[in-house]
């Protein structure tokens, strides 16, 4: 429409005006993808977003995602300036992992090696050894496990079952979930399996394991993304937020991507598995922080260096 026109000419002169670059997650909206990629900046998982804010020139980040991923950027590039296009936007990973009861649970088992995901606040990272993302949860695990290292995992209780299912490591979790992932239920899939007998099933393992059982790839967004473009498959049933289509679809035009279904949703499902966090990023916020530098991105300069070596780590292994 027009309005969208506006905003996306708007933001293009703002972001040139302001030596800024947008960093996109793929379950924002497909507007804001499209623009981040128009605008050369990026759009990607946890973990190249942190990379890329890091590499990249420009003095200030605008973060459209979720505020754990601004405060990552802020972490690995402090004298950058890092806004956001909403500061409501948080991750149920997040809120359920509190410092306070988190730390106390680490001080219970010194003898772990303390491993957090992404979806954290900089005070948990800060309490960690490691810090990682689903693209590489596995790779780290199965390394620490070699050292025959024990681990504490958190948040993610689903992911940390995945990862400890794959590597066979003595995984301790932490009792997390993300709303989102943990509405896909096996039955529903199942159903849809009835009705799209050739599709695979791609599934992110923030999902129940019943889940990430029928599936036919399980991983993070960038590896579901690069099983889409592979595999040699018309159809897919996608278990993960229905932002991801923006980015599959446009690598296969010709492929047909169907959303899994959800607790309470029909058999096809249009407006499920979406992230509500996520979706508080609009290009009209993007505007507005443009405009008025708001929402900034302030860590703690003490805590910001403690994170900074886990999430240094993180970079590191998978470079
Ligand atoms: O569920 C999320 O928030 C994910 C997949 C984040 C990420 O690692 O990109
Ligand atoms: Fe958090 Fe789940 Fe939303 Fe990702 S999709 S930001 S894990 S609530």
């Amino acid at each position: 429409s027009e309005q969208i026109a506006s905003y996306t000419a708007q933001i293009k002169q703002l972001l040139s005006a302001n030596n800024a670059v947008l960093v996109a997650h793929y379950y924002t909206d497909p507007l804001i993808q499209a623009l981040a990629e128009e605008t050369g900046g990026c759009v990607s998982d946890s973990l190249e977003m942190a990379r890329f804010g890091k590499e990249h020139p420009a003095e200030t980040l605008i973060v459209a995602g979720v505020k754990f991923m601004g405060e990552t950027a802020k972490i690995l590039t402090p004298h950058k300036r890092v806004l956001m296009p909403t500061l409501e936007a948080t991750c149920s990973l997040d809120i359920g992992c509190p410092i306070d009861e988190f730390s106390e649970f680490c001080d219970q088992h010194p003898d772990r090696t303390v491993v957090v995901y992404a979806n954290t606040s900089a005070a948990v990272k800060a309490r960690a050894d490691w810090v990682v993302t689903s693209s590489i949860a596995v790779d780290v695990i199965d390394h620490l496990d070699a050292n025959g290292e024990k681990i504490l995992w958190a948040p993610d209780k689903h992911l940390g079952d995945y990862v400890s299912r794959q590597t066979g490591a003595d995984v301790l979790l932490w009792d997390g979930a993300c709303i989102v992932h943990e509405e896909f239920k096996a039955k529903g899939i199942e159903d849809l399996k009835l009705l799209y007998p050739e599709a695979a099933v791609l599934v992110h393992p923030e999902s129940p394991a019943s889940v990430v059982e029928l599936a036919d790839v399980a991983g993070s967004t960038s590896q579901l993304i690069n099983a889409a473009k592979t595999m040699d498959k018309e159809q897919f049933i996608v278990a993960t937020d229905q932002g991801i289509f923006y980015k599959m679809q446009q690598l296969c035009p010709d492929k047909e991507f169907i959303v899994a279904p959800t607790a309470g949703s029909g058999a096809t499902c249009r407006s499920c598995a979406n992230c509500p966090w996520m979706a508080m990023n609009s290009l009209e916020s993007i505007v507005h922080v443009l405009e008025n530098g708001g929402n900034e991105i302030f860590v703690d300069q003490a805590l910001g260096e403690r994170a900074m070596k886990p999430l240094t780590r993180m970079l590191n292994f998978s470079a």
